[in-house]
């Protein structure tokens, strides 16, 4: 059985001038009707949290409403490893999202499950090659870079392993560049304003907190021009700019 999830435009994140803007992908698909059985999902996350903005991303390019419910990760709260947050998601992490009153993780299923819900405008290219090609892109970023820049490893490098503030900077900064570099190998040589055409995918919304993450921490970006560029781009995007971190940065 569907749900009637509430497809109301976030109230607070997208600007007014957006409003009744029909759906093309650099726009965002806005129904302002809504519907008594409508639900709101429900996402915990944390503002600086790049898996968090990615589902921002994805649901502001949708039009979905949502309700942020803020897990404060930073290291004097550490609200995700509390014993009330742990109990609704034992990976103690974000993102999650409620769903038939459920609480469950991971970005990259959560990001199929949007799409797979609110399909229009696809977070995938239309051909099957450059699906597969934006999923390995998405996946070099999720899988490959991410995990290794997690709090909780930089913390294990920093109390346990005895790194220092300029050994655990380097770590980070490798991690990204070395992933950033196989991906600018990959698609420097494109010409579209996004990677697979005229519309963001799966393959900037990871992109795009990965180089927010990257300037954060002030790794050098010389080296990924296209990368950078295409992240230019998406900031001019509604729906990336509804998503950003500045937008939900606690008062
Ligand atoms: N694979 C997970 C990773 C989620 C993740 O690690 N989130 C970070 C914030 S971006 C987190 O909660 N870190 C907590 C920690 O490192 O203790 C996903 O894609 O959702």
């Amino acid at each position: 059985m569907g749900r009637a999830w509430n497809m109301v435009a976030h109230a607070t994140n997208i600007p007014q001038d957006a409003f009744n803007v029909f759906a093309i992908c650099n726009e965002i698909a806005l129904i302002t009707e809504n519907t008594e059985s409508a639900l709101v999902l429900k996402l915990y996350s944390y503002w600086r949290s790049s898996a968090s903005y990615r589902l921002r991303i994805a649901l502001e390019m949708k039009g979905v409403a949502y309700d942020t419910i803020s897990i404060d990760l930073h290291p004097e709260v550490k609200q995700h490893q509390s014993d009330a947050y742990r109990r609704l998601n034992p990976q103690m992490r974000v993102p999650a999202i409620e769903v038939d009153g459920e609480v469950i993780g991971q970005s990259m299923a959560i990001l199929e499950w949007i799409d797979e819900t609110w399909p229009e405008p696809s977070l995938f290219p239309d051909d099957p090659v450059d699906r597969l090609k934006a999923r390995a892109f998405a996946d070099t970023v999720a899988s490959d870079i991410h995990p290794l820049n997690n709090p909780s490893v930089l913390a294990i490098l920093r109390n346990q392993l005895g790194a220092d503030k300029a050994a655990t900077s380097r770590w980070y900064s490798d991690w990204i560049q070395l992933g950033f570099a196989a991906l600018e190998t990959q698609f420097k040589d494109g010409d579209t304003p996004y990677l697979f055409g005229d519309c963001p995918t799966i393959a900037e919304i990871c992109l795009v907190p990965q180089i927010y993450n990257a300037r954060r921490f002030e790794v050098d970006l010389t080296a990924f021009p296209r990368l950078v560029a295409v992240d230019a781009v998406c900031q001019s995007h509604v729906g990336f700019r509804a998503a950003a971190p500045e937008m939900f940065k606690p008062a």
